[in-house]
């Protein structure tokens, strides 16, 4: 790992600017707000910028303002300010959103650390990793090696990227660096059961009536070794539920008994039909079915964008899938 150009780089940097893929996950944030606290450790000054804003189930990690919502005319003296541009979590600027490709099309010196595939090439320096349970993982090493302090809040931060990236380090990603790192956290006083409380058990009334309706779309396919399952407008409108609530409701479709691979197809407020595909086993890659519409992520954990209906989108993805079970 590169980690020492990494380290040259940021020790040259005063006022870096931090940035994550869209709709930041529970690892997205963690890694930001664990670096963040890194950083600052060591004497410098630096933001986070998002193109969404946390879920609920993350607003637990926010300090003050931090993570700030992006805003392309009142942040834009933050970025021509800014010394150094770090990415987390995601491999190419445009996952950013609007602050990836703004920080993209400024050309500053730039850091990317991130564990998903392709490995990650679009920095100054790169540091990635498809090996890692998460970026969050790799922002622990990272501030190893920069001789960073830990704080409650960067503890919690890095915590929670594992618990959120290994589904409560029970996924294939799950190694004996998560446990260690796991373990020296609860040593410096971390809770286990806490953290597990304010990760996974956030939902609201809203999210579980639609998690119901969600179950109430569910199909097999290929004998059983395919389930998915439909989260429409419809649904959304019914329950009173947001587009952050369908987070975790594939980990609770894929503990059938016998289902290889499960797929959610979503409804999103662009438009557009986002599908998470999911993988149980290691012989099943859904990157690379992932790669035939135009989607990545990771070989058991990825999502492709299709275009409406929603109906047709299942069909494709469906008549691609069968050929992988056949
Ligand atoms: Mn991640």
């Amino acid at each position: 790992m590169n980690w020492e150009a990494a380290v040259r780089l940021v020790k040259q940097s005063k006022t870096p600017v931090i940035t994550t893929h869209e709709m930041p996950d529970g690892d997205a944030i963690g890694a930001e707000v664990g670096l963040a606290e890194g950083l600052r450790s060591i004497g410098l000054n630096p933001v986070i910028l998002n193109s969404h804003p946390l879920s609920p189930s993350n607003e637990f990690l926010s300090l003050d303002d931090e993570p700030v919502v992006f805003d392309p005319e009142r942040h834009a003296k933050v970025l021509e300010a800014a010394d150094l541009f770090i990415m987390v979590d995601a491999n190419f600027w445009d996952r950013a959103g609007s602050v990836g490709e703004a920080m993209a099309a400024l050309h500053k010196p730039s850091l990317c650390i991130d564990h998903h595939f392709p490995p990650a090439d679009c920095a100054t320096v790169n540091c990635a990793s498809v090996e890692a349970s998460s970026a969050s993982e790799l922002v622990f090493y990272f501030c190893e090696h920069l001789g960073a302090q830990r704080t409650g809040r960067s503890r919690e931060a890095i915590y929670t990227g594992l618990l959120f990236d290994t589904g409560n380090f029970r996924f294939s990603n799950t190694s004996n660096r998560v446990h260690q790192i796991a373990a020296t956290l609860i040593e410096e006083g971390i809770v286990a059961e806490q953290m597990y409380q304010k990760v996974f058990e956030h939902g609201t009334f809203e999210r579980m009536k639609l998690f119901g309706m969600a179950l109430s779309s569910l199909q097999i396919d290929c004998d059983g070794q395919l389930v998915w399952f439909l989260v429409t407008n419809e649904m959304f409108a019914e329950s009173g539920a947001v587009p952050s609530d369908v987070e975790g409701f594939a980990d609770m479709v894929r503990t059938i008994r016998g289902s290889k691979m499960v797929f959610m197809f979503r409804d999103t407020p662009d438009g557009v039909i986002k599908a998470s595909l999911r993988s149980k086993t290691n012989d099943i890659d859904v990157q690379a079915l992932a790669k035939k519409f135009g989607g990545g992520g990771h070989k058991r954990a990825s999502g492709v964008t299709l275009q409406p209906p929603i109906f047709q989108a299942v069909e494709t993805v469906l008549t691609e899938a069968r050929k992988l079970l056949a």
